[in-house]
This record gives structure tokens, C-alpha cells and sequence, in this order.
């Protein structure tokens, strides 16, 4: 792609002088409801171009870390299975490569590909997921690769941690019940009603990777989404959680998926592309 855009709008730097990489992957196959996934990683790269490159919390500068944005490279005639291959290969380079990787969907289903590669790496791997959904279906639509089946599929790969579920189906209810029985499953009540965040962060292991799928968020703060379901978490709470995991686990890679840009309506974009800059303030704050 001629003169894309980059994350906060600055020039790349050489690649080799990078320790975060961003990876743009609009794959979008399996959407069940409403198209448009495929523009995310373009919209939050844009609305980046509006971020302060300074955070005040952290007192730091996060971007002076090195920050290299990839070309879009999702094609979406590809099969869910290739596509994972896809981004299992192009995350697994930029983690052997020392750096972090940062994946913008596109579908929840290609994170799949990143959970592999990171596992082959760090075998002590565990997930958090932030999401509306369990996703929990083993088949749906005829594919064991939709998006509705992602976190089944992370959870044969390595033990997963998930924030904020609200909307579950009929083929999903025991395993979810069994799973938030065991402090494996976070409803946006459940979450409010801990004490403190250790009951969530004693349940991953020493090296964390994140999937944040938008519609984990209240619609108020993320519109731009395929189903906007209501009473979901603030953006203050993702920030508190992601800061603690932060400070007490190795973060070693993360994505922001499933984020459906709206005609004249940058909200969603834009809570995106500050999330991922606050992630990264987080993280080098740590290290
Ligand atoms: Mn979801």
C-alpha cells in the first residue's frame, strides 16, 4: 500500500531500532452480523495521527521506545485457517525478532494465530480476553474458525483469563457456568463485585498475552462494533486491570480486534488508538 499511514502519524523508524511493532491485519470472513471489521486497523492508525505523544500518568513518552507500523497485509479471500497461518508467521517473526507485537483486526478468529506463536515461545503462556462474548461455540457457521469459536480454540492452545462476557449462547452455557465457577470467566458484575484485581491476575501465569475484542467496552465508549451489547465495562476499569497486569506479569504481546469504524463517528477509533498508546506506557513503564 502507497504512503500508509503510521501509527501516531510518525516516520518509521528502522525496524531494528523498534521494541513494539504494529501489525495491521483486517481479515474479515466470518462476521456474523454487520460488515466492516476489515476497516479497524486503518481507522485506529488514523485517529492515532490525533494522540499526544506525551502521557501524563506515566510521565513518559512512549513512543520514543520505537514503534514500527507493518503494511496492511489481511486478504480477505483467504481462508480463516490461512489467515491464522498468516498472522502465526508474522507475529512469531516480530516475537523472535525480541520486539512486541501489537495486532489490529480484522476478526477475533486471527487471534488464534497469534496465541499459537506466542505458546511455541513462552510455553508458560496464559490469555486475558476482554470481550462481550464467551465465544465459546466449537462450530459455527460450519467453521471451527469463526469468530465465535475463538476462545475455544485459545483455550485448547493455553489457559485463558476472560473480563467482561455478558452474551452467551444455548451450546455454550456449561462451559461458561464450569468456567466462571472457576474464576476463569469474568461477568462485568462478577468483575465489579472483587475486592482487588489479584483474583484475576493469580490466575495467569508469568507471561501474559491480551486479546481485546471492542465490543468488550460499554457501547457508549465503543460504538463501532458488530453488537454494541449494553452494560459493559468502562474505559477506567480496562485501563485499571491492563495497568496492574502490567506491573505484575510480562505482557508479551497483544491485539485490539473486531473494532467496526462508523461513518462520521470517530469515538471508537479513537478510545482504541489511546488505549493502545496507554498499553504501551504501561508496559515500558515496567521494564
Ligand atoms: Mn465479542
Amino acid at each position: 500500500m502507497e504512503n500508509q499511514k503510521t501509527f501516531l502519524d510518525i516516520d518509521n523508524p528502522n525496524y531494528a531500532d523498534c521494541k513494539v511493532v504494529i501489525i495491521p491485519f483486517g481479515y474479515e470472513r466470518t462476521t456474523s452480523f454487520l460488515k466492516g471489521t476489515e476497516n479497524g486497523p486503518k481507522a485506529i492508525i488514523s485517529a492515532s495521527s490525533q494522540l499526544e505523544l506525551y502521557d501524563i500518568e506515566t510521565d513518559s513518552e512512549p513512543y520514543l521506545e520505537g514503534i514500527y507500523t507493518m503494511e496492511e497485509m489481511a486478504d480477505n479471500s483467504a481462508t480463516s485457517e490461512a489467515a491464522i497461518a498468516e498472522v502465526y508467521t508474522i507475529v512469531g517473526d516480530v516475537i523472535r525478532d525480541g520486539k512486541l507485537p501489537v495486532l489490529l483486526g480484522g476478526e477475533h478468529t486471527i487471534s488464534i494465530g497469534a496465541v499459537r506463536t506466542c505458546k511455541d515461545k513462552y510455553p508458560e503462556l496464559s490469555v486475558l480476553q476482554i470481550d462481550a462474548h464467551a465465544d465459546l461455540r466449537d462450530v459455527y457457521d460450519d467453521s471451527k474458525y469463526s469468530h465465535a469459536c475463538v476462545m475455544k480454540r485459545i483455550g485448547e492452545i493455553t489457559p485463558y483469563v476472560g473480563i467482561g462476557i455478558r452474551s452467551v449462547g444455548p451450546e455454550e452455557i456449561k462451559e461458561f457456568k464450569i468456567k466462571r465457577e472457576n474464576g476463569e470467566i469474568f461477568t462485568p458484575d462478577d468483575f465489579r463485585d472483587l475486592g482487588g484485581l489479584n483474583e484475576i491476575i493469580e490466575k495467569l501465569t508469568s507471561d501474559v498475552y491480551i486479546t481485546i475484542d471492542a465490543d468488550g467496552f460499554d457501547p457508549s465508549i465503543i460504538p463501532g462494533v458488530g453488537t454494541p451489547e449494553p452494560e459493559g465495562l468502562n474505559y477506567e476499569e480496562i485501563l485499571e486491570l491492563l495497568k496492574a497486569i502490567a506491573r505484575e506479569r510480562n505482557i508479551i504481546g497483544f491485539d485490539f480486534v473486531e473494532l467496526r469504524p462508523l461513518r462520521g463517528e470517530v469515538r471508537s477509533e479513537f478510545a482504541a488508538a489511546k488505549l493502545i498508546y496507554k498499553m504501551l506506557a504501561y508496559i515500558f513503564q515496567n521494564n
